[in-house]
């Protein structure tokens, strides 16, 4: 990806200064950047010393058999205590942790003295129903505070937790189950989705016929719905749980004693289990938290709208914020229930100061039109964050604007399942903002671009991103295969991270990231990045969503074909087509012109949001569509199938 197209595309000369009163009173001021240059190593054992341990480490980084990664090695430390129980210790008891909304409206208020309470009956619980330290546990729940309370409860007696989606089908539950080796489950009756309630445990019922190591079943009742029971094996939590004592001693743990397993789909192949540790992956959650949201826990109201069974739901509902003593607003349902703007009704009723969302969000809402938004008292907010995907500069400009009134920092932050916690970040009280840019590593972390040989690229080039020294919440390998993480990871670029992201620095040395590098299209020679095509399409005011992918074609290698899904207000025809094309080569060149523009309602997304482009490129060639199990609705590929004319 040596091209000169890749860096030179996209013109974007916004720039935001961070509001005055804000940098004041920041967190993390500049200092911290050349404090962990000078010394990375001290820099991230005392963000180390912001959590409790029970044997306090004198190790900070043990590299000696890279890329195997010991952080913290001799410290022993209990993730829920740090998340819990210290802060009821130091009288901060009666502090809301947990605005529960549920998508019906019912809710629940929890403060950190009765999440205590809960997280010790479910610790008790677990061990009576025969869970020990190291043993791993499957967590299959809809966005409802049992969800917290069980990874907590596994992370206070040492079990493994692993999160799978709730839309995810049985198949998909069943190859995680048995690749983790799962000893109990636990999960729902159902969740309220789009009005309904919507069954969970029968995709479990369905996946244990093929896990026989599933001891038992532990079953929250949310729906009230009719669920089949298998006697000996699955119980309720209201009768195994409520009984518990709400005593629970913790214990310190290793801190390399691992915290949780996420699988990761990938492109090809079976989903990777990403292993994260103890002490290494809360240091650096909770540091990027306090650090990248400037979270005052006192004053704030945050709210992170992820699922819990995507990493950001892990870092950043669970872990990051505990640790940091955050309150903060956990909503059961989807955005559109009863009505579009249920978000900022949320942020509304409970003031929400910090809101953390991804760009499919940003760019559904757009599509809704600006008058939504409009009708709700917004004024609350004050840190706006970005997280999956990159950010098309337009939706970041309408994101602040017509969500943070033109006041709020927008922190556009990239990470990964594998890297546990945000690397790439503006900080919100320092950072001159660009939209759509991640920009800088924040303190202690070390990213760049290379090219094909590896060598780093100079400002105003594009390549490949890499990470160049080891970090605390870092993977530890794939869950049972070490050679999956050496091949994946490590094997591109020796001695650095593969992030397999395609990635430009600007002028100022700023990164721009520019999608996955399997989505880089090839077009007569030229490197053009999927995200910079998008974003060119989303920069006209008749888009509000769109899809690139580089179709086989006899001629140019690929072509460009863009699925546009357009704003609510305009109107669909052909001299509206021949303006985007137009539009496109204005903004980036006429080789990025797309060859051929599909408009459609939907794009193929995954749970987390991110589009699929795999089965856009199946619609684009006319092949048959590849696999859609990881798609958050499976009925999108053939609405989109349905809604285009036959391929010339
Ligand atoms: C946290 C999360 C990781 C991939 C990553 C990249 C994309 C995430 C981004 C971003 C541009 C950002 N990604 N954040 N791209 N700008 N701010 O999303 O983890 O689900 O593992 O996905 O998401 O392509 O490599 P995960």
């Amino acid at each position: 990806m040596s091209n000169e197209s890749l860096a030179n595309l996209l013109k974007e000369e916004r720039r935001f200064a961070p509001p005055a009163a804000l940098a004041a009173s920041a967190n993390v001021t500049a200092d911290a950047y050349g404090q962990a240059s000078e010394d990375r190593l001290a820099f991230w054992a005392e963000q180390a010393r912001r959590l409790s341990w029970s044997v306090e480490p004198t190790e900070t980084l043990d590299w000696s058999n890279p890329p195997f990664a010991k952080w913290f090695a001799d410290g022993r430390i209990n993730v829920a205590y740090n998340c819990v129980d210290r802060h009821v210790e130091a009288g901060l008891g009666d502090r809301v942790a947990i605005h529960f909304e549920g998508e019906g409206g019912d809710t629940r208020t929890i403060t950190y003295a009765d999440l205590k309470d809960e997280v010790s009956r479910a610790a008790n619980a677990l061990l009576e129903l025969g869970v020990h330290k190291g043993d791993r546990v499957a967590i299959y729940l809809p966005m409802i505070p049992e969800a917290v309370v069980s990874m907590l409860a596994c992370a206070r007696i040492g079990a493994t937790h692993s999160v799978v989606f709730g839309g995810f089908s049985a198949d998909a539950v069943a190859s995680r189950i048995q690749d983790a080796d799962a000893k109990l489950v636990i999960t729902a009756d159902g969740g309220h989705r789009r009005g309904k309630p919507s069954a969970l445990k029968p995709a479990i019922d369905e996946a244990l016929d093929r896990c026989p190591g599933v001891e038992h079943v532990l079953v929250v009742r949310r729906t009230g719905q009719d669920t089949a029971f298998t006697e000996g094996r699955d119980v309720w939590w209201h009768d195994v749980v409520d009984r518990q004592s709400a005593e629970h001693t913790p214990e310190g743990h290793e801190a390399e004693h691992p915290l949780f397993i996420l699988y990761t789909s990938g492109t090809t192949g079976k989903p990777k289990g990403i292993l994260h540790t103890t002490g290494g992956y809360l240091t650096q959650a909770s540091y990027t938290h306090h650090a990248v949201f400037d979270l005052k826990p006192e004053t704030d109201v945050y709210w992170c709208t992820a699922d819990i069974g995507w990493v950001t739901g892990h870092s950043y509902i669970v872990y990051g914020p505990l640790a940091n003593g955050a309150t903060q607003v956990i909503y059961e349902g989807t955005p559109d229930t009863p009505h579009q703007g249920r978000f900022w009704e949320i942020v509304q009723k409970y003031g929400v100061t910090i809101l953390y969302t991804a760009p499919t969000a940003i760019r559904t809402f757009m599509k809704w039109g600006d008058d939504i938004p409009a009708k709700f008292d917004l004024s609350s907010l004050r840190v706006l964050g970005s997280v999956g995907e990159p950010i098309n500069p337009e939706a970041w400009v309408w994101y602040r604007e017509h969500i943070g009134g033109g006041r709020c920092p927008i922190v556009d932050t990239w990470w990964q399942t594998e890297t546990g916690a945000i690397m790439i970040s503006p900080l919100p009280g320092v950072t001159e903002t660009k939209p759509g840019s991640a920009q800088r590593a924040l303190p202690g972390i070390a990213a760049t671009v290379v090219d094909d040989e590896a060598r780093e690229v100079p400002d105003g080039s594009g390549g490949y991103l890499v990470l160049t020294e080891p970090w605390p919440s870092m993977l530890r390998t794939v869950w049972g295969d070490d050679q999956r993480y050496l091949d994946t990871y490590w094997s591109r670029f020796e001695g650095r991270y593969f992030a397999g992201d395609g990635a430009k620095k600007d002028e100022d040395g700023d990164i721009w990231l520019l999608g996955r590098v399997d989505d880089v299209m090839l077009v007569s020679g030229h490197n053009i990045s999927t995200t910079e095509v998008e974003s060119a399409l989303v920069s006209h005011p008749a888009v509000a969503e769109s899809a690139v992918v580089g179709a086989t074609d006899a001629t140019t290698g690929q072509a460009i074909v863009a699925f546009v899904i357009l704003r609510g207000t305009a109107e669909a025809n052909d001299d509206l087509v021949a303006d985007l094309r137009n539009h496109v080569g204005r903004t980036l060149g006429p080789i990025a012109k797309p060859k051929r523009i599909l408009l459609v309602n939907e794009l193929p997304k995954t749970r987390s949001g991110k589009i699929m482009r795999r089965l856009l490129r199946d619609v684009a060639e006319n092949r048959e569509i590849g696999d859609v199990t990881t798609l958050a609705d499976s009925s999108v590929m053939n609405l989109i199938q349905a809604q285009l004319p036959t391929a010339p």
